[in-house]
């Protein structure tokens, strides 16, 4: 077994030398966004120091740069996930974008009234709302499948709910409230079947696991690059190329065009279609530093050593009187959502803060994942390929303090 290198990856990251009201920083919160490499945050600097400029437009060489950094960084999230081709790698805002861009574009063509589409009980709302707002506008029907008390899809349930007027089946890979990773590829198999495409949203998956669209055979895959050690404000939208040739353009704008009239357009080729106006160049050319660094460290790596990294953290957990896991899937990634008896989740967050800790208190942005359990809220620590054991003990440390003082 490869030993895990945390020293130098903790070095690695300059935010985790912070101090938080004087105790050393214990970031925990990896779930809503992760910190970033020095190399990520060189990557940027370097491009506006050096190298900036509009991508796709000038013959002059800072544009010639800026443009082969921008596409190089294409070609490694095409590799990151082993898309067939760069034509299937269409960047967004984050996995938000990119959702409410197949449901305006994918689904206003091939989606009808009556016609349903399928996700889980444990979705994010950015899995739940736009299907919602197309379902209004259309006419079309949302279908939930059902969740057990593990914070499990239920899977038979989830077949029985697959019929013929399916139009599309979209689901959290790894959800962000529970931990749970999905059976995708059981859930793919079910759909293609039917020949009904299946979109993933992987924003919570892909900085904990490989990621391999053509062996998953997904149509549609969503990430956010801050969730990947990459900058905010960037995302990615994977599609087949035939699905994304046939659907129509997202936004109107330049680089989307080859050629306007004021009688008509005609659009450029993929994945330019779908990338109307100037992108945020220098967050792509730190997305593509990020999945460097990644590859070179490796995600089965990183998916052992977090693994670990749950487990021991569970462990602790379930030894705390009082304390209640939300989320025990078998198939977990690491997430640990918890509540206490007798405080709320918000105070939890609030305390564990005064101690330099991390953690998200809330709906998590998946309010009926909360229902479910019959919860206002749960605290969530989340890990990272930074994180440790050590970190684990504080925060378990932080607990039981708070349960001795307000329990
Ligand atoms: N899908 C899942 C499963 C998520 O966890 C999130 C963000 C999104 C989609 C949306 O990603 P965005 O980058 O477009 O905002 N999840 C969280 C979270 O758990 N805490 O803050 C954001």
């Amino acid at each position: 077994m490869t030993i895990f290198p945390i020293e130098k990856i903790r070095a690695d990251f300059p935010i985790l030398k912070e101090k938080i009201r004087n105790k050393p920083l214990v970031y925990l919160d990896n779930a809503a966004t992760c910190q970033k490499p020095q190399v990520v945050i060189d990557s940027i600097s370097h491009l506006y120091t050096h190298e900036y400029a509009n991508v796709h437009r000038g013959v002059h060489t800072l544009s010639i740069k800026s443009t082969d950094r921008y596409e190089g960084a294409r070609e490694k999230v095409k590799d990151f996930i082993n898309a067939n081709s760069t034509k299937e790698i269409i960047f967004v805002r984050g996995a938000t974008e990119a959702i409410n861009l197949i449901a305006s574009t994918y689904a206003k063509e091939n989606i009808k009234h009556g016609d349903e589409i399928l996700i889980t009980a444990m979705e994010h709302h950015s899995n739940i709302v736009p299907w919602q707002m197309f379902c209004e506008q259309t006419g079309a029907v949302l279908k939930v499948a059902p969740i057990n008390l593990q914070g499990e899809l239920i899977y038979t349930e989830f077949e029985k709910l697959i019929s013929d007027k399916t139009k599309l089946v979209s689901v959290v890979h790894m959800s962000n409230a529970l931990g749970t990773i999905n059976p995708v590829k059981k859930i793919i198999a079910a759909a293609k079947a039917r020949n009904i495409p299946v979109l993933l949203d992987g924003a919570q998956a892909i900085p904990h696991m490989t990621v391999d669209v053509q062996e998953l055979d997904c149509d549609f895959y969503a990430f956010s690059g801050h969730k990947l050690y990459a900058p905010s404000g960037i995302g990615v939208l994977y599609g087949k190329q035939a699905l994304l040739d046939a659907m129509p353009p997202y936004q109107g704008g330049g680089d989307m065009i080859r050629k306007v009239t004021f009688e008509e357009t005609e659009y450029n080729a993929l994945p330019y279609k779908f990338e109307a106006g100037t992108p945020s160049i220098a967050d792509v050319v730190g997305l593509g530093a990020a999945i460097d660094y990644l590859t070179e460290i490796g995600m089965d790596n990183i998916a052992a050593y977090e693994a670990e990294l749950l487990e021991y953290a569970t462990e602790k957990a379930s030894k705390i009187e009082g304390l209640r896991i939300i989320g025990e899937a078998k198939d977990k990634g690491a997430i640990l959502s918890f509540v206490l008896d007798k405080i709320h989740p918000h105070d939890i967050g609030t305390m564990l803060d005064s101690l330099g800790i991390a953690v998200r208190a809330g709906h998590h942005c998946a309010m009926p994942v909360m229902d479910f359990f019959e919860v206002p809220a749960t605290a969530r620590a989340s890990f990272a390929m930074y994180n440790t054991k050590a970190e684990i003990d504080v925060l378990m440390d932080g607990i039981e303090q708070l349960i001795e003082v307000f329990g």
